[in-house]
């Protein structure tokens, strides 16, 4: 059913307790902002091609008209593998406001946590973020989530279905088994407040989410935490493939002799150069030692480089 209403902005200072709110979590691309627009009739903050759209936490209001309704506040963040944030900056952008809300005593009342059934490979970015929130997202707060698949329109109904039963057996088994639900969005306003209807109805208890709980009750600093920890092992293990391939991009270097190939090499290993510098970059930006054993490979790396370049 379409609701009639206004939608506005709103600070997560004035935020209270027993307002109903919903956050939006999920890669980029996913459908996030759009399902939050086809919902409220809002019309920004939708992505119009490869490049992500959201990067920060919008919180958004809606009012409803008829008196007999909640207000429902969405809270659109942004996925991880943006095209303009790192996740480390997105990760902290995320546990702040999650810190921030469980100190003003609000827990959310749902999590959406988006899926595209278009995605014919659970590899790389989706499979990224479902881990990441799984850390975050902890055993207590499953009973409030929606594993909310997106894009039925863009694949065929028997498509979709297969790929759908292969998260529920496998990708989404444990979220499920311990109270996560999960529906398809099928684009329509009456698609979108069914979802969200499944949310607000049940008036479920609502509870702390694991990084709430980490970062607040236990007082950790964000590389201590599970959603934490499980970004500083993506990136070391990013290291280490990048180091891997850095070495056998020498190795052919060595072999090759002719000009056109040796350059064609040392481009690639300059761009590889240049994104293991930028992960080294976001692993010390979350505060966390390296390693001696990876310090190592870096300076045997860089002391490459620089023979390289002569
Ligand atoms: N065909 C189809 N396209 C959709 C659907 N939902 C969203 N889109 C399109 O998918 C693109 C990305 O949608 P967004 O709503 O910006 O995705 P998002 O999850 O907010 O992405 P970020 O803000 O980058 O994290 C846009 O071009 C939308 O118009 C859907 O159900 N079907
Ligand atoms: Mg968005």
């Amino acid at each position: 059913m379409k609701k009639a209403g206004k939608i506005f902005k709103v600070k997560t200072e004035d935020l209270k307790e027993d307002d109903v709110i919903i956050a939006i979590m999920g890669p980029t691309g996913a459908g996030k902002s759009s399902f939050i627009n086809m919902a409220t009739g809002n019309v920004t903050g939708v992505g119009h091609d490869l490049e992500s759209c959201t990067n920060s936490i919008d919180i958004l209001k809606f009012q409803c008209i008829e008196r007999s309704m909640q207000d429902i506040i969405f809270v659109d963040t942004p996925g991880f593998d943006d095209t303009h944030k790192s996740d480390v900056e997105i990760l902290e952008m995320i546990a702040g406001w999650l810190k921030q809300t469980y100190e003003q005593n609000v827990k959310l009342a749902g999590i959406l946590y988006f899926h595209r059934i278009t995605d014919n490979r659970m590899a790389g970015t989706p499979l990224k973020n479902l881990h990441m929130f799984e850390k975050l997202c902890g055993k207590d707060a499953l009973q409030n989530i929606i594993l909310t698949t997106t894009m039925w329109d863009e694949v065929d109904e028997a498509t979709g279905e297969q790929r759908e039963k292969e998260l529920e057996r496998h990708y989404w088994k444990t979220m499920i088994s311990q109270g996560s639900k999960t529906m398809r969005y099928q684009n329509t306003d009456k698609s979108a407040w069914n979802i969200i209807d499944s949310i607000v109805v049940g008036h479920n208890e609502r509870y702390a989410v694991e990084l709430q709980k980490e970062l607040v009750d236990l007082e950790k600093e964000l590389p201590e935490t599970g959603a934490g920890k499980e970004l500083f092992g993506k990136l070391q293990a990013l290291v280490k493939r990048q180091q891997d391939t850095l070495h056998r991009l020498r190795d052919s270097m060595k072999r090759h002799d002719d000009e056109t190939i040796l350059n064609a090499l040392k481009e690639e290993y300059e761009e590889l150069r240049l994104q293991t510098e930028a992960t080294v970059k976001e692993m010390e930006a979350l505060k966390i030692p390296i390693g001696k054993r990876l310090r190592r490979l870096f300076t045997s790396t860089l002391g490459f480089f620089k023979l390289l370049k002569k």
